[in-house]
């Protein structure tokens, strides 16, 4: 009897990004940082989350240019589109057209407890609309639709990752094994990182005020002008502790970005000011992104080149996700066509 080879599918990891703005050393350090390692490791799905950007209202010109650069600055961080996909969500319109199953299986309830809706209703009082509320849905979409076994975030988004779990379970359970249930993967280092002006919230591409934020383009001089205004205490003295905020915030960046431990940076920066310290963690962060802005301004010149990426990327996620859609919409009950 002829033996069957299974060929093992390598794990997939799946994240995308939205290009609301230029994105932050919070969304760096929390999630992009560790993005190329993992295609050592997983078959990945990497993508810009057009779709999700306009829960919150986007200019079109801005959005289409953040669009490009983000995407660039995909390939900038080290990720390699040739090697995993590396697409724009609305080119693969299967998000969309899962997004709007998954809607009908996910509870009012479930959703009214996400923070990031009571976070962004506040924050965009005028504009709370259903795509907004609806959010997770999309994201569910976006993760189950490759079968992604492992989804690399930042802490904010966890909230997020559960729900996407519980309608997997959920849809699993009517209709048999249709969704792979994915796994949060939740850096240590850097996994929420905190605005440089007000460090009991979190670092933020649309935080309206500049100087909270370092952006990846962010020239090194803008860079150590933000580190050096930002936010600490009266005490003096570089430790992590309660009722420090600001300081546990930048031993957090630079703990992130060196790989040293709290208790070496405590001991590096004893019987130092915080100017000091503030240089240090802004030189530190300089280094860090100075390859990225080089690659990135390279990259942010050939817009052919970006275009042949991105279409392909898009070819190669539709490939995957109509897969998924048909067989999710079968065992719905929609007949084919
Ligand atoms: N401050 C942060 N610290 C650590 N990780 C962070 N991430 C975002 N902010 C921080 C992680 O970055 C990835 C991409 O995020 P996103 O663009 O999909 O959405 P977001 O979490 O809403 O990011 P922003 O910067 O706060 O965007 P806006 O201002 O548009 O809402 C995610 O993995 C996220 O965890």
């Amino acid at each position: 009897m002829a033996e069957e080879i299974k060929k093992e599918r390598k794990k997939r990891s799946l994240s995308l990004i939205q290009p609301t703005s230029v994105p932050t050393l919070g969304n760096y350090l929390g999630a992009m940082k560790n993005w190329p390692t993992f295609q050592q490791e997983f078959d990945t799905v990497y993508g810009v989350a057009d779709l999700h950007s306009i829960t919150v209202r986007q200019d079109p010109q801005s959005l289409r240019k953040q669009t490009i650069e983000l995407f660039a600055q995909l390939i900038a961080i080290g990720l390699d589109p040739d090697e995993g996909i590396l697409f724009i969500q609305s080119h693969v319109p299967q998000h969309s057209q899962l997004g709007w199953l998954l809607n009908c299986y996910t509870q009012f309830g479930e959703l009214n407890r996400m923070t990031q809706f009571k976070d962004k209703s506040q924050q965009h009082a005028d504009n709370v609309n259903a795509g907004l509320f609806t959010y997770p849905c999309l994201m569910a979409a976006d993760i189950l639709l490759y079968q992604a076994d492992v989804v690399p975030v930042g802490a904010d988004q966890k909230q997020h990752l559960e729900i996407t779990r519980d309608i997997a379970e959920r849809f699993n359970g009517i209709y048999g094994n249709v969704f792979t249930v994915p796994e949060p993967y939740i850096t240590k280092a850097g996994a929420r990182i905190m605005s440089l002006q007000d460090p009991t919230r979190k670092m933020s591409k649309s935080d309206p005020n500049p100087k909270g934020s370092v952006l990846l383009t962010d020239e090194p001089s803008v860079i150590m002008k933000k580190f050096k205004s930002a936010v600490t205490d009266s005490e003096m003295s570089v430790h992590y502790g309660e009722g420090k905020d600001g300081i546990n915030n930048l031993m957090t960046i630079y703990s992130a970005v060196t790989g040293k431990s709290f208790d070496s940076i405590e001991s590096e920066f004893a019987g130092r000011g915080y100017g000091d310290f503030k240089k240090e963690v802004g030189e530190a962060v300089v280094a860090e992104l100075e390859p990225v802005q080089k690659k990135f301004k390279e990259l942010i010149n050939d817009k052919a080149y970006l275009q042949e990426k991105w279409t392909q990327g898009a070819e190669r996620a539709q490939i995957i996700s109509q897969r998924t859609l048909d067989k999710a919409m079968k065992k719905i009950g929609f007949l084919a066509k």
